[in-house]
């Protein structure tokens, strides 16, 4: 049994978070990761209020545990959708892809907790400064929008330059990582890919079958000419994106070329003209479970990790 100080803030039984990620990370989904004793969280993207709505109130007939709703702050909807999640009582608005500082004040006054997902020491220290509940340091290992620390450095700075809980993210899809993060300072941890192959997650069975068949350099970031890096599975999408960044062709063009492209593999399976956005741990992922029989394996894979490596200290002799 592995208990953080990170389980009562959240109100969870295991320090395991699913990341919320647009398209995928639906109310089944969350609700299963909630049920698990985990803490799932509905990806909201770029969706419209009543989409959140909906979801929000699909996940708490569900289940009474409670659950998180992510906003990714290029939403044109952030402030209608934090005011959907306060009215709807949501318990943590987790953010990603900028800085959600001016949006803290107003969460915080509802009484929500609010945790940032974070790429730099900088803006967890100026977020931390802005009165968030905890961090999610993710190291660029992960899927979709990354930044350019990896996990393994970024988790410990972010710890020693924040007096919050951190959980880690990125690279993380089983109980070793879980040690991991906990070695190198974490109070819990965030998978998104891991739960992409959970048997409740919505996401078209091609997508999932992607992340499967995946081995350790499966992924690529595209994107870096726009100033937004994207880690997907390499396809054909991936390689006409970075084909066109080569070519130095217009900003609106590739944009444009991209719009779309997450849903197109998520929803309906396109998964070579789609984004199959996922994080290097595809290759750590070789089967569909149940979102409690991941979360039951991570805890138990992470205790036997722990107990392996403290067979490693010996007492210094005399
Ligand atoms: O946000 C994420 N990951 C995401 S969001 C997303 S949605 C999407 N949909 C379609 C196409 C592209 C994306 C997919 N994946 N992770 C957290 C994260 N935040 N990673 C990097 C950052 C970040 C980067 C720069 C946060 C802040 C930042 O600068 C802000 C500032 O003002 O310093």
């Amino acid at each position: 049994m592995i208990r953080t100080p990170l389980c009562d803030l959240l109100g969870i039984d295991y320090p395991i978070i699913q990341g919320g990620m647009a398209w995928i990370a639906t109310a089944e989904l969350a609700a299963a990761v909630s049920e698990g004793g985990g803490l799932g969280v509905i990806g909201g993207g770029d969706c419209p209020p009543d989409y959140i709505r909906q979801q929000v109130r699909q996940a708490k007939g569900l289940t009474s545990r409670p659950f998180g709703v992510n906003i990714p702050l290029f939403s044109p909807h952030v402030s209608a959708d934090l005011e959907v999640c306060i009215e709807e009582g949501v318990k943590v608005i987790f953010t990603g892809a900028g800085n959600p500082a001016p949006f803290v004040p107003r969460i915080k006054e509802a009484g929500l907790l609010v945790i940032p997902v974070v790429a730099s020491v900088a803006l967890a220290k100026r977020l931390a400064a802005a009165g968030v509940d905890a961090i999610v340091a993710e190291g660029m290992e992960s899927g979709g929008h990354v930044g350019d620390v990896t996990t393994m450095p970024l988790l410990p700075q972010v710890v020693d330059a924040v007096k919050l809980p951190v959980i880690g993210a990125g690279g993380i899809a089983d109980g070793r990582g879980l040690a991991a993060a906990l070695a190198l300072g974490a109070q819990g941890v965030q998978m998104g890919t891991r739960f992409v192959c959970a048997t409740e997650c919505t996401a078209h069975q091609n997508y999932k079958m992607r992340i499967i068949n995946a081995g350790d350099r499966a992924t690529v970031v595209t994107g870096h000419s726009l100033g937004h890096p994207v880690r997907a599975i390499r396809n054909q999408m991936t390689r006409q994106f970075a084909e066109m960044e080569k070519a130095g062709r217009a900003e609106e063009d590739i944009l444009a070329f991209g719009t779309g492209r997450l849903r197109l593999a998520a929803i309906q399976g396109d998964v070579e003209n789609g984004s199959v956005m996922s994080g290097q741990c595809a290759g750590l992922i070789n089967d569909i479970l149940p979102a409690a029989e991941i979360i039951q394996r991570t805890m138990r894979e992470a205790a036997d990790t722990i107990k392996r490596i403290s067979q490693f200290v010996v007492c210094e002799p005399g």
